[in-house]
Order: structure tokens, then sequence, then C-alpha cells
């Protein structure tokens, strides 16, 4: 019977499972390549780790692995409902905080593999973990796609570390009490916008007004699986960060406080890599909270061992 050892986390609500041993084992080389080993010959594991009856839709998976790139300490692939991300903000910041919890890191600075890239987290005294995200930057500006039933939509399209198209006018109120409606407005959105020629984006990010106090905008994040980020998304977040300082609308080192459909917060800022290329390097700042410690039990017996899959 395979055995997984993991820690669960939420970041800003926004849940992480971090596997810590009994994960599939996937050789060395850069990570991009260990992703493509992941998806061909373990999907199964990304299943039963995140999926029902263990896991839940939100649920981010993360798996520890030795880094590739000389200069990093640690590596880690993410993983949701439906397949792999390429970064993940919350789930980086759930991982030092579990991490930190189990005994395995003190506060201070560590550098992480990704696929998409390296990133720095940081671990402050009072549980702050900063990430100072892989280059961001926004490919098309204020596209118009035409979504069926729904008419025509204006957005952006931006690189945090995932593909983000980014909409800021819109009909639609950004409470729980929409949720349905939030989710069809996006996944309708999502397909035309891939429909139309951007077929790597794979978030929808919408955005009204803050409700906190302090917040500079509230979001609603539609995730690749369905399930909409209880957190602000600290991918979606850079890729805001990027589209702002492409506008002007936000100058380099300035506070962003980007609040979530469910009232949480992360704090970003960035610094500019390459102006004339609209290019920066994103810093997300958050807290996560430990949930659990748990090993998982595949029995191959149980004919939902490797979960439900849609
Ligand atoms: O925080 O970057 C993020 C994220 C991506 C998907 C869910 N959360």
């Amino acid at each position: 019977m395979t055995a997984i050892r993991v820690i669960d986390s939420h970041t800003a609500g926004e849940p992480t499972r971090l596997v810590l041993e009994g994960g599939p084992e996937l050789g060395d080389g850069p990570l991009a390549r260990r992703v493509e080993r992941f998806r061909t010959q373990f999907d199964n594991y990304r299943s039963g780790i995140v999926n029902e009856p263990r896991g839940s839709d939100p649920l981010v998976g993360a798996l520890l692995v030795p880094p590739h790139r000389p200069d990093c300490q640690l590596g880690v692939i993410f993983f949701n409902n439906v397949g792999y991300l390429g970064m993940c903000g919350h789930g980086t910041i759930g991982l030092i905080a579990s991490l930190h919890h189990s005994g395995q890191l003190q506060p201070g600075s560590i550098r992480i593999d990704t696929p998409v890239g390296a990133i720095e987290a940081q671990l402050a005294e009072d549980g702050t973990v900063s990430v100072v995200n892989v280059v961001s930057y926004r490919s098309a500006h204020r596209q118009a796609v035409n979504v069926p039933g729904i008419g025509t939509v204006v957005g952006d399209v931006a690189w945090g570390g995932n593909w983000f198209f980014l909409v800021s006018e819109h009909e639609q109120t950004l409470d729980l009490a929409h949720v349905e409606a939030l989710t069809d407005f996006s996944w309708r959105l999502r397909a035309a916008v891939n429909a139309q020629g951007y077929a790597l984006v794979d978030h929808v990010e919408l955005f009204s007004a803050a409700r906190i106090p302090g917040a500079h905008s509230r979001n609603f994040v539609l995730c690749p699986g369905k399930a909409y980020d209880r957190s602000p998304c600290g991918t979606g977040t850079s890729a805001k960060l990027a589209c702002l300082a492409a506008d002007g609308k936000l100058a380099e080192g300035e506070a962003w406080m980007q609040e979530s459909l469910i009232g949480s917060s992360m704090t970003g800022r960035y610094r500019w890599q390459d102006r004339e290329r609209g290019a920066i390097i994103p810093t997300i700042s958050g807290t996560a909270h430990v949930t659990g410690e748990a090993t998982l039990h595949f029995d191959p017996r149980d004919p939902f061992c490797w979960g439900i899959r849609a």
C-alpha cells in the first residue's frame, strides 16, 4: 500500500498540500522536464493527492524535489485538480510555513527551483512570507474578446508564473453570494480567450473596488480546474502588478494590497527588470497557517484509490 506523508496549510483561505515523503520519483534534470514525467508517468499521484476523496477542487499540491539550478536549495512542482501549475504564490507561502512548522526551515531566505524559473522566499520572524517571483509581464493590452451569449469583454493578457486574462470592465458582483455567476462568466470568457488565439491562458481574473481597509482592489480568480482561488492568487497578483506597472499606475517599490473574494489579502510590490519591455520582478507577501499533518493511504483495492477524476 502506498503511503504519502503531507502537511496541509491554507494561505489567505486557499489550501496547499505539501508532499514530504512518498511522492513519485521524477529523476533529475530541469524541473520543466520533470513536470512532463509527472504528467505522463505519474498523473495518478496528482489526482490521488488533491482530488476527492482525499482532497477538494481548490486544493493545490506541492511536490518537493531536488533542485536542478545550482543556486537553489529546494525544488517544487505545483499541481491541482486538473493538471500542473508553472508557479503558485499561495502555494509557496504555504510551503514555507509548512517547512517552518515541521522544523525544517528557520527565518531567512531560500532560493527555490520551479518549472518556470527560480524564485526566492523569505520567512520573517513574525511568520510573514515574501516571495520574489519569476519575471512577469503583460503580453497583450485591452484585447476585445467576443464571448458567445455575453458579448464583448475587454481585458489584458499577462504572465505572472501562470497565464492570466485580467478584466476590470464588467458588470459582475465580486462577492461570495455570486460565485456561481462569476464562475460561469469566467469559464465562458476563458473559452473565448483561448479560441481567439490565447490558447495558454488558463486563469481568469476579475477586479472590482476593494472592501477591506487598506486594500487597493478586490479580485475573483478562476483557476484551470474551475475552482476559484480563495486567496488573491500570488501569480495573479504578479500579473496585475505587471499591468499596473505598464500603465504607469503603480510606482516601483509601492505597495499594492490585493483583496480576495473572501476578504483575505496579499501585498505585492515590484521592481523593474526591463522597463522598455515592461518586464518586472514582483514580490508577493502573505501568511499561511498549518491545518494538519497526515499520512495518506492508497489502497489498490479501493476503486477510488487514485482520486475521482472528471
Ligand atoms: O497563488 O499563484 C497562486 C495560485 C495559482 C493558482 C492558485 N493559486
